[in-house]
């Protein structure tokens, strides 16, 4: 009897989709270190094992100024791992002893205040969705929605445009590209609520004499994913016809140097797979609709990421060409860095092209918007940290990070101004 009951209740839990669903993955004892390079032959050892899924993951790219990169490795490779680094002279500083633990406690418990939507935890996609939709109701003689378009697994792409009055130029943020890069869409809220409701003078004006276009949550199916099942999910969510790895890096996805000079990958398994073709995915094909209609409405754009503390800026395809107006994009990213460093916190921000100051980087949304749409300012936003952290930044440094992100901000679009962009 008692076991026909055990039967029907599976049964039934199985048919809600409840044992359906695989468990959330964990990261129990996986470590992160930062391993220093010295040459090619690293190098390959290295980018060879971080296409291994479930055993490594790249956090963050081999970058030529620091010769650095950064990689979670699963406990039952430490000791190959270890031994790999030996072999071929790798040094390494160890960052995350156990990833899970950073995972729980970036789950803060709730408190009596957690009721409102605020900037002390992280939010899932439905939240950050009911408070855009707060917001939208709260101010309707500013705002205004829009829509970009479906994402694969169908969700909307949904964007707020806050005007105060006609005729502004356009400003264009577009964030969580990366889905683990959950303090982009915290620091995109926040600013849409500064945007709104802040007194201070140059925050009015930056409201009231610019339209902002803000997509708090680009990559929603990833966003999404990276809450319910695993953490450390970047891609979209789109499965490949021949390969069982799932999702493209949208930020190799767009039609600008597609796939060249080694700037994304071709292995669907990798963290930066290009995409079978240019916009192979949905959401990169929505964008790129979107920007072309409302191209005019646009003069500068901005892409939120993490993590590194960097401003970079095209081209991301080669650092032995840069653009022509490259010594007023680096007089902008001085004006960005010298303002978040005049802080208390003294957090440093390196800024240049992306390329040079990074690594390769192509089909990213930013030079897409710099190469085929021709506009002169467009950045990336690298937040904090420099991999303490990395992607699991700490609840509490949500609002540090923001106010960061608004004097820069402020002295980013002013000097923008002085130059004659805006
Ligand atoms: O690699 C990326 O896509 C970005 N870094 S991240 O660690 N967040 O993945 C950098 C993108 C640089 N942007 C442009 N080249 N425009
Ligand atoms: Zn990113």
């Amino acid at each position: 009897m008692r076991l026909l009951w055990l039967l029907a209740t599976l049964v039934a839990l199985t048919s809600a989709g409840i044992l359906k669903d695989s468990p959330k993955e964990r990261y129990d004892n996986f470590r992160v270190y930062k391993l220093t390079i010295q040459n090619k032959i690293q190098l390959a050892a290295i980018e060879k094992i971080g296409e291994l899924t479930k055993k490594y993951n790249i956090w963050k790219e081999y970058d030529e100024r620091s010769r650095q990169i950064d990689i979670m490795v699963s406990p039952g490779e430490l000791n190959h791992f270890q031994e790999l680094l030996k072999f071929n002279n790798i040094s390494s500083e160890l960052m995350i002893e156990n990833v899970q633990e950073r995972i729980d406690e970036e789950q803060v418990t709730p408190t009596a205040d957690s009721a409102t939507f605020g900037w002390t935890k992280y939010y899932e996609l439905e939240e950050i969705e009911a408070w855009l939709d707060e917001i939208l109701n709260a101010y309707p003689s500013v705002t205004e929605e829009f829509i970009v378009g479906k994402s694969y697994e169908g969700r909307t792409i949904r964007g707020i445009k806050i005007s105060h009055k006609a005729g502004n130029p356009g400003i264009f943020i577009e964030s969580n590209i990366h889905a683990r890069e959950w303090i982009t869409s915290a620091s995109a809220t926040w600013f849409i609520n500064q945007l709104l409701t802040s007194e201070d003078a140059d925050v009015r004006s930056l409201a009231d004499n610019y339209d902002w276009h803000i997509i708090p949550v680009f990559n929603v199916d990833g966003f999404e994913y990276s809450h319910k099942k695993d953490r450390m999910w970047r891609k979209t969510r789109q499965p490949h016809a021949t390969n069982a790895c799932i999702g493209a890096d949208a930020n190799r996805n767009f039609d600008s140097y597609w796939l060249q000079n080694n700037g994304a990958s071709d292995n669907p398994c990798s963290e930066t797979f290009a995409g079978d073709n240019p916009e192979s995915e949905p959401e990169a094909k929505a964008l790129v609709e979107y920007l072309t209609k409302i191209q005019d409405q646009i003069s500068v754009y901005i892409s939120f990421h993490s993590y590194g503390q960097y401003l970079l800026s095209p081209y991301g395809h080669t650092n032995e060409e840069f653009p022509e107006n490259y010594n007023d994009i680096l007089t902008i990213g001085k004006a960005f860095a010298d303002a978040i460093e005049a802080l208390p916190y003294g957090t440093v921000y390196q800024y240049g092209s992306t390329a040079d100051v990074l690594y390769v980087a192509t089909g990213t949304s930013v030079d897409w918007v710099f190469n085929e749409l021709g506009k002169k300012i467009g950045y990336t936003i690298e937040y904090r940290d420099k991999g303490r952290y990395g992607f699991i930044l700490p609840p509490v440094q949500i609002i540090p990070n923001c106010e960061e992100l608004m004097v820069g901000m402020l002295a980013l679009i002013e000097k923008t101004k002085e130059l004659g962009y805006l």
